[in-house]
């Protein structure tokens, strides 16, 4: 089912109308209510009279992650602080997370977006979904909850944390939806066939992302659960999921340009490549009153394809993730960035900056293991002073990451050192193919 026709399947030369005008008055407002966007555009030559179509995008300068770091917590809201009724974060590079301030409307226009990507996945009103989403300060639940809830369906809102009872709920319920990461899903799948219980769901439809995934993963998903899953994607600077999703074609994931207007770039240059060609993803948000954020740099390589779909929609469709221009990883659908786990060692006595991230996937499952060269005298002291160091360590990178590693701690000069950039991460997941 097509959510809003009128917007979903708009020529593309009446969709360039509507978001020339909307980009000017969204630049306009920008300019004279953030004073940081105003000295942006001030160095870089640009008034808001400049920007009047989509193509004029390209005069305005971008934005980055370390602005939302810099300007945090409320440097770039464009509305007064009273009218901001939510308030989501997501991990930064370091200590502190990027926070993302949402005003009524902001939580309805997300909602509508997340409504036409379970519609797109055949949901509809009569479905009962469960969301398997963290609700906070994850986008994912709540982002899910009220894109359901808008839809009119039942929601059921599990969070994360207990796969006993989503199983219960799933099966007493008659849950018929699922709204979690795909390898959670995997792992729920698992489950289910461990106990035998694959034959008591009547779970049709999922709807996954927050995390790279690949068709392999898709297929086992449907055919394990005898289910359709539909990707979904989004991030917190943007609103959360729903900034785009596929629909039944799986020819990629329609962007809903009504409210984004995305655009590839090439990271080095930061010139806007070809329809089609491979690049970052960077996108202006049209209609966002809270927040907005203008050619945001989204770190992901990706490209675009804008012939008219088989669906019918005509929306630009995000093609396949093929990983990021910066070294975020996303492990358990957490956004992981290894200066984190640096900035956490800083923090623990002992350690010293040497370590290095492996992150698998082991029965669906993704592993992350962290191994730290110490100071020598720890390999001499008792073994319970290494262990309370170990533990501290844990401790510190749970704290800061969000996430859980497995460390282990190694005698200075274990891990291979490099002359020039040394490495940090291997990542032997196989997702991008
Ligand atoms: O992951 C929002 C979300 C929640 C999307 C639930 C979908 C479902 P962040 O935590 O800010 O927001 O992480 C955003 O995760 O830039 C991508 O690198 C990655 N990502 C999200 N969805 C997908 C997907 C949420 N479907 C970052 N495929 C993004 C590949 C994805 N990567």
């Amino acid at each position: 089912m097509i959510w809003n026709e009128a917007k979903e399947c708009m020529s593309r030369d009446e969709l360039a109308v509507l978001q020339g005008a909307r980009l000017h008055k969204q630049v306009d407002r920008i300019y004279h209510n953030v004073e940081f966007y105003r000295k942006k555009m001030q160095a870089a030559g640009v008034e808001p009279g400049d920007i009047q179509t989509v193509e004029d995008v390209t005069k305005l300068p971008f934005t980055t992650y370390a602005d939302l770091r810099d300007n945090y917590p409320y440097g770039l809201l464009a509305v007064p602080r009273s009218e901001i009724v939510r308030v989501h974060a997501s991990s930064g590079t370091t200590g502190k997370p990027k926070v993302l301030c949402y005003t009524r409307r902001d939580v309805e226009i997300w909602s509508e977006c997340v409504t036409r990507a379970m519609a797109m996945a055949g949901i509809t009103r009569d479905d009962i979904i469960q969301v398997g989403y963290g609700y906070g300060l994850f986008t994912g639940g709540l982002g899910a909850h009220y894109g359901a809830e808008n839809l009119g369906a039942m929601v059921i809102p599990m969070s994360t944390g207990n796969t006993k009872k989503l199983i219960d709920m799933m099966i007493d319920c008659e849950v018929t939806a699922i709204a979690c990461t795909p390898s959670y899903l995997l792992h729920v799948a698992e489950a289910l066939e461990e106990q035998n219980l694959v034959g008591k769901i009547k779970l049709k439809y999922a709807v996954c992302g927050a995390e790279p995934w690949t068709d392999a993963m898709r297929d086992q998903i449907e055919k394990r659960l005898g289910i359709k899953a539909y990707d979904i994607y989004g991030l917190t600077e943007i609103l959360g999921p729903g900034v785009a999703c596929d629909c039944s074609a799986h020819k990629g994931l329609h962007i809903y340009e009504d409210h984004f207007l995305p655009e590839i770039i090439d990271p080095d240059s930061l010139e806007q490549k070809e329809h089609g060609e491979l690049g970052e993803l960077c996108i202006t948000t049209l209609t966002k009153e809270g927040m907005p954020l203008l050619r945001y740099r989204t770190r992901d390589l990706t490209s675009l394809e804008y012939d008219k779909c088989e669906c019918g929609r005509t929306m630009a469709r995000i093609q396949r993730f093929r990983g990021r221009s910066d070294d975020m990883l996303v492990i358990r659908g957490v956004n992981v960035f290894p200066s984190q786990v640096e900035h956490a060692l800083l923090t623990v006595a002992g350690t010293t900056p040497n370590y290095f991230i492996t992150v698998d996937r082991v029965n669906n499952n993704d592993t992350f293991d962290v191994a730290i060269e110490v100071e020598e005298r720890f390999f001499s002291d008792e073994v319970k002073k290494l262990e309370k160091l170990r533990a501290e360590v844990e401790d510190a990178i749970h704290q800061t990451v969000g996430i859980k590693a497995k460390v282990k701690l190694v005698e200075p000069n274990a891990l291979p050192h490099s002359e020039g950039k040394t490495k940090h991460v291997e990542d032997r997941r196989k997702l991008t193919e």
